[in-house]
This record gives C-alpha cells, sequence and structure tokens, in this order.
C-alpha cells in the first residue's frame, strides 16, 4: 500500500475516533453502498456526517502541521494526501438538518450538513476538490476570496459551464493567500443559498506570520437566514428581507453551542455572512481587534479595540481577544429581531394596551383565547402555548435564573479557570462568587423627584400646559410586510 493511501485511511480513521468521542457519526458511503474501491479509486472516499453537534478539531494527520479550528455545530472535512495534492471530496445534496431540537428544516447543503464541512489547508498547498452533484439542478462552487486561475472561480456559464446533476467536476489550485475564506454556489444563488448551501475555508499560514498570532481557540461560524413557516419544513427560497430564522451555521438559540474556553486562552472566532444583511456581532465582557478580513490579515496598526463588529453582506470578520474574565458571557448579534425565532411580524404593538375588556368579550366566542403582549413580549417566553408541529418557540432558552428570552443568532463564551486545554466540552453554568450577582433590593424606594424647573432648561417650557388628551398619539403600527 502506497504512503499516500495509508495517510488517507489514518485520517479518516482519526476522524471517526473523533467524532465517536462527541458523539458523532459518519458515514463512508462508498463502503455503505458497496461500490467497489477499484470503481473509486480515482476520487478520494465520501465522507457523510450526520450529526449536528460541534466536532473536536481534526488535526491533520498528513500534509503540514498547522493549529486547526473548531467549526460551531459543524465538522472539517478529511482529506487524502495524493502525490503531493491534497484531495477533497464535497457532495451538493439534499439534507436535513437540525436547526434546534425539535426543530428540522430539509435543506440543500454538502457531506449531510449544511452548511458543509470546513475545508482546511496549509498556505501554498496544492488542493483539488471534486464536487459530485445530486441536487434536481445544475450547480457550481465558488471559492470566495481566493486567489485561484480565473477557470477555477466557479462562477458557471462565466468561467466554467454548471455542474449538471449526476456530474462530478474537479477544481484544482494552490491556496495562495493564508485567512478565512468561504464557499458558495455561483449557480441559482438566490435558491441554493436560501436552501443552505455554503461552508467555510480556512487557509493556516506556513510557519509563522507577524500578522497572523498563535491562538489556542480558533472557532468558526457562517451566519445564514432561513424562512421557514411554522410548521413546515422547506425554506420559502423567494424571500428576500422578511426571514424568520436567523442562524449561524444553520443553528438557532438554544441550539447553538458555547464557545468553551480557558481563562486566559487567546480566542479567535472567524464569522461570515451569507444573508442579505449586516449583523452586528456582540462579545460580552472583553474587548476584541478585529485582526483579519476576506482580504487578508489587518495590519497591527490599523486595529483597534471594538466590543461590536458590524459583518457586512459577503464579508468575512476575524476576531481576536483575551478571555480573561470568568462567567458566561453573551455573544449576539446585536439586531434584536435577530435574536429570535419565527413569529408574525403584522402584530400590532399592544404595549400599555388595556386588552382586558375585549378579551372578556372574545373568550366569550372563544374559550381559549388569550391576550398577549399587554407589557412586551416577555411572558410569552414563559407562557407554554401548543405550537405547530416543527416549529421552536419565538423567544425561549432556560439559564439558571431563568428564561433567557432568546432565539436566533445567539450564544455563549463560557470562561473556565479550570476548563483544560484542548477541551471542549460544555462546563455547564459559570457559580458566581457569593455577592457577585445583581439582586433585588429590599429597601424603600421614594417617588421620583421630577426635575421640573423651566430656568434649568436651555428652552424654558411654554406656559400653557397642554392638556393630556391633546398630546397623547394613538397609533397603530401598519400590518404591511416590514423588512428587518
Ligand atoms: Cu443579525
Amino acid at each position: 500500500m502506497s504512503t499516500d493511501n495509508h495517510n488517507g485511511k489514518q485520517s479518516r480513521r482519526q476522524f471517526f475516533k473523533q467524532a465517536g468521542l462527541a458523539g458523532g457519526a459518519l458515514v463512508g458511503v462508498a463502503a455503505a453502498t458497496g461500490v467497489s474501491r477499484v470503481a473509486m479509486a480515482a476520487l478520494p472516499e465520501l465522507v457523510t456526517q450526520t450529526s449536528s453537534e460541534t466536532m473536536p478539531p481534526l488535526h491533520p494527520a498528513t500534509g503540514r502541521a498547522y493549529n486547526p479550528v473548531v467549526t460551531l455545530n459543524g465538522w472539517t472535512l478529511p482529506w487524502r494526501m495524493k502525490q503531493g495534492v491534497k484531495e477533497f471530496h464535497l457532495v451538493a445534496e439534499p439534507v436535513v438538518r437540525e436547526m434546534a431540537p425539535g426543530m428540522k428544516a430539509h435543506l440543500w447543503g454538502y457531506n449531510g450538513q449544511s452548511p458543509g464541512p470546513t475545508i482546511e489547508v496549509v498556505e501554498g498547498d496544492r488542493v483539488r476538490i471534486f464536487v459530485t452533484n445530486r441536487l434536481p439542478e445544475r450547480t457550481s462552487v465558488h471559492w470566495h476570496g481566493q486567489r485561484l486561475p480565473n477557470g477555477m472561480d466557479g462562477v458557471s456559464g462565466l468561467t466554467q459551464p454548471a455542474i449538471e446533476p449526476g456530474k462530478t467536476f474537479v477544481y484544482e489550485f494552490t491556496a495562495r493567500r493564508p485567512g478565512t475564506f468561504m464557499y458558495h454556489p455561483h449557480a441559482d444563488e438566490m435558491t441554493q443559498m436560501a436552501m443552505g448551501m455554503m461552508g467555510f475555508w480556512v487557509t493556516h499560514p506556513k510557519g509563522s506570520n507577524p500578522l497572523i498570532d498563535e491562538v489556542d481557540r480558533d472557532f468558526c461560524f457562517l451566519l445564514n437566514a432561513y424562512d421557514i413557516d411554522p410548521g413546515s419544513y422547506t425554506p420559502k427560497t423567494m424571500t428576500m428581507l422578511d426571514f424568520n430564522l436567523w442562524s449561524w451555521n444553520s443553528r438557532v438559540f438554544p441550539g447553538i453551542d458555547a464557545f468553551n474556553v480557558r481563562q486566559n486562552d487567546k480566542v479567535r472566532l472567524r464569522i461570515g455572512n451569507l444573508t442579505m444583511t449586516n449583523h452586528p456581532i456582540h462579545v460580552h465582557g472583553h474587548e476584541f481587534a478585529v485582526t483579519g478580513t476576506d482580504g487578508g490579515p489587518v495590519p497591527k496598526t490599523a486595529r483597534w479595540p471594538e466590543v461590536t463588529a458590524d459583518i457586512a453582506v459577503g464579508q468575512m470578520r476575524q476576531i481576536e481577544f483575551i478571555a480573561d474574565a470568568e462567567g458566561d458571557w453573551a455573544v449576539h448579534c446585536h439586531k434584536s429581531h435577530h435574536t429570535m425565532n419565527a413569529m408574525g411580524h403584522t402584530v400590532p404593538t399592544m404595549i400599555g394596551v388595556d386588552q382586558s375588556e375585549v378579551a372578556e368579550k372574545i373568550s366569550q366566542l372563544i374559550p381559549d383565547y388569550m391576550a398577549m403582549g399587554e407589557s412586551g413580549m416577555a411572558d410569552m417566553a414563559d407562557m407554554h402555548m401548543p405550537l405547530p408541529e416543527n416549529t421552536l418557540p419565538m423567544m425561549t432558552g432556560e439559564g439558571p435564573f431563568g428564561s433567557v428570552e432568546m432565539g436566533g443568532m445567539f450564544s455563549v463564551l463560557k470562561v473556565r479557570k479550570n476548563q483544560k486545554p484542548g477541551d471542549y466540552s460544555d462546563p455547564g453554568w459559570f457559580k458566581h462568587p457569593a455577592g457577585t450577582v445583581a439582586k433585588e433590593y429590599a429597601g424603600p424606594v421614594g417617588e421620583p423627584v421630577r426635575k421640573a424647573a423651566s430656568d434649568g432648561q436651555s428652552m424654558p417650557r411654554a406656559e400653557k400646559k397642554a392638556k393630556p388628551e391633546d398630546i397623547e398619539v394613538h397609533v397603530r403600527k401598519p400590518s404591511g410586510h416590514s423588512g428587518h
């Protein structure tokens, strides 16, 4: 047996072992379907993933050494070395993705999941990627951000013929630039990206690079969005603005795994945006720097501290920080509608509206009628109302202190003193030191002192006071469709 084949098998065996540790299930399709090894020898074995759990990092068994990434609720694609070339096999196909416990989506993806597996290579690697199309329509793969020969850029019609259903194409190029990239179709993009076809690509630096620091934890995920009607399974692909599921790697809170790190770890998050709007990603408790974009590493003199990084459509951002503060820190998109799950957006705002009279009248006709949203929507998170099948609550998630009232693009950075290096398992909730949690004040609370004096204002108030009924404005939100 040649060394190359042996290495390929070894990396796969190691991958099985690692996946087994994390409770995942990988299936070697060539073996499972009984296709002869001879017939498949020209292609690297097809490896598929059935789990939506975060897989442990895939340490390279062949090729140049590097410090692997961890894909949030995802995995890295094993490869084989063939005469010095790293060979991968991607299969575009319909998949079932659990977006959070209790909800599955019928998506399109690669090798069993959406997003597809992360591809990790090293600067200077010669890479060959076989792409098999098992979709009902033609596709292609564009290697977003890469320097490559024009004919490998994957724009169907422009740089190559589309890959028809049942066909396999081969892409080959040298990974010239280290950094954070992604892949996605450039054929019927509107449909295929709305259905979940995308994946991450990381090119690790060859040797040390003055602009790329070594980190202890390196996480990656893609921002994506779906419009799936409550009670249904398939995204509506014509939607342009009114998505109802805002996801990270096709997962929504509370189905997104936590970023589990050891205190004082240097942490890198690599984030790519393949939705149709921007996402300001906010990290609690720490300051970070944007250290790279899809264009490459950011010069050190051009970095500044942030706690929120806006990631525009089609962009990638690498952020880095020292996780020095112990605790459970929220990490989320700062658009408040992106941290909730499917809901109707045509609901009028009911805050401050006394619904008791109308509720009483309606309940005479409909016994189960419930008035909602009178003092905000949080009461809905505590209500356990019957939901249509395959539908997530709009705001949910139980924390150690009660309902988190979130959904969508929300997760937790868990920083622990005793997390072992290389251990990505969830340590559970943070145990706060005594006296460090906000608590109810038990003393008397007086009436507020109103600052009514007119001489304290730059624009003295007019003497004549308007009557309350003159200034009260009755507003009802328009009930038409509104974008986010
Ligand atoms: Cu967002």
